[in-house]
């Protein structure tokens, strides 16, 4: 493999020769000396050649190379390194002394301002911009921040199957798709098999998968794909034990993600990282109603759950009482919350469940689950769920189980929030709607 160096290394290395690789982002051709940007995975560094061809057109080969680069070509430099502060591209440039094409670009289909639908036909030249390069760098820091935070927590990694036979949320928004004799469905969530983790006695457990949703909406945080970021735990009291999991994991992926981009991510988007204070502000959702009723809004809604204005404008209230981009919605009734969601003692219209909003959306919703399986039953009953269908899963509680809860979380969601994106086709590598399905 070619020993290159990586841009953002360049200037830890002392002048002499150097060799770097990545693809052309503009060409200088000047008369006397050509410059070109070259950009990496890392950053970009200003290759500049001097031509000895003024006098003599076509005797410099080198020259000749340059004029004929294109933009997105990738290539290979081995030249001088040479500091020197006048260079405004981080005070050094590389003098060339060979050039590898690896392989030259057509003419470039999009820009910088072409629409996000034109950028997402040519997705693997839009990740090529700086800025979408930083939301992917941020994500991998915030997902191995909680994975090292789970497994230094004692939790076990599962692997929960995308192909089944039943709906794992709701019949709605469910895929099907031929499976040999039969028909299988793509899994909502991983919600029963992670649930599976409790009797078999595996105490706590996370999962990062894709999760699948058949919802017809175009709007800025919905996608027919999406990674679900799950985990469950055994003996919780209450959806408290989940909530306060919940936040120490946050608190340590934002920790981490503050620390390696923040700097980054403030000059890129313009956007302050902000470790959140625990505990997170917890607001009851007839409560939440009330505060937005007071501040004059009602939520048009008729089930009586928050719409997206609703969510906004509550995350704007607790922004400014408490400082904080983080609030938990808790105890939604009964009637909005699937039945596997356990209920009050006191008050069984009120279910021990939260979403989580973040900067104004949800990113989450988790609960206690409700583990007495006579319990379970009534309640799938009374949603419309046939028992005998729901058969494997209710034998999870028929054998032992302890007291669980725990949580989903939309990673595309929680990265669009945390970077202030519009959408979340900005940092999806391939985003999936219902009319895209390509690349
Ligand atoms: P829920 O259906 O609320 O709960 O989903 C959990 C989180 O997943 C994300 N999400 C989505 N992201 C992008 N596009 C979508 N179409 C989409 N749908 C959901 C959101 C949401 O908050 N089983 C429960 C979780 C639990 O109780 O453990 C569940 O799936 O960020």
């Amino acid at each position: 493999m070619t020993s290159r160096t990586l841009v953002k290394n360049l200037a830890a290395e002392a002048d002499g020769p150097v060799s770097v690789s990545g693809w052309v982002e503009t060409v200088r051709d000047q008369k006397k000396v050509q410059f070109v940007i070259l950009r990496d995975e890392t950053g970009a560094v200003q290759l500049v050649h001097p031509r000895t061809d003024v006098e003599e057109p076509g005797s410099d080969p080198i020259a000749t190379a340059i004029s004929a680069l294109t933009h997105g070509t990738f290539l290979t430099v081995t030249g001088e390194l040479k500091h020197d502060e006048r260079v405004k591209l981080g005070g050094l440039e590389v003098k060339i002394g060979d050039i590898e094409v690896a392989a030259a670009a057509l003419d470039l289909p999009i820009a910088d301002d072409s629409s996000i639908d034109k950028r997402l036909d040519w997705r693997f030249l839009d990740l090529r911009r700086p800025e979408q390069n930083l939301v992917f760098r941020v994500q991998t820091t915030f997902l191995h921040a909680l994975r090292t935070w789970w497994v230094e927590n004692d939790f076990i990694e599962i692997h929960t199957p995308k192909l089944m036979a039943s709906a794992s949320e709701s019949r709605a928004e469910l895929f099907e798709v031929g499976y040999f004799e039969t028909k299988a469905y793509l899994a909502q969530s991983p919600q029963f098999f992670k649930q599976m983790a409790q009797p078999a006695g595996f105490g706590k457990v996370f999962e990062v998968a894709p999760a699948f949703r058949a919802d017809p909406s175009f709007t800025s945080r919905h996608a027919t794909e999406f990674i679900s970021v799950d985990a469950e735990i055994s003996w919780v009291d209450s959806h408290e034990d989940v909530m306060a999991m919940h936040e120490q994991l946050l608190v340590a992926g934002l920790t981490a993600v503050k620390e390696k981009h923040g700097a980054e991510i403030e000059a890129t988007f313009g956007v302050e990282i902000v470790v959140p204070a625990t505990p997170f502000p917890r607001i009851p959702l007839t409560e939440a109603h009330t505060i937005l009723e007071s501040r004059g809004y009602t939520v048009p809604r008729t089930d009586g759950d928050l719409d997206p204005e609703g969510e906004r404008r509550l995350s704007e209230y607790v922004k400014e009482q408490y400082g904080h981009e983080f609030v938990f919605v808790t105890d939604y009734a009964s009637g909005i919350r699937p039945f596997y969601h356990m209920r009050h003692e006191g008050d069984p219209s009120l279910t021990k469940s939260y979403d989580l909003l973040f900067n104004g959306t949800e990113i989450s919703t988790g609960a206690q689950r409700e583990h007495r399986v006579d319990v379970l039953v009534e309640q799938a009953r009374e949603k419309g769920l046939d028992p005998e269908e729901l058969g494997f899963y209710l034998d999870f509680f028929r054998y032992g189980v302890p007291p669980h809860g725990g949580f989903g979380m939309g990673l595309n969601r929680v990265t669009m929030l945390m970077l202030h994106q519009p959408s979340i086709r900005e940092v999806t590598y391939l985003f999936r709607g219902p009319n895209r399905l390509l690349p």
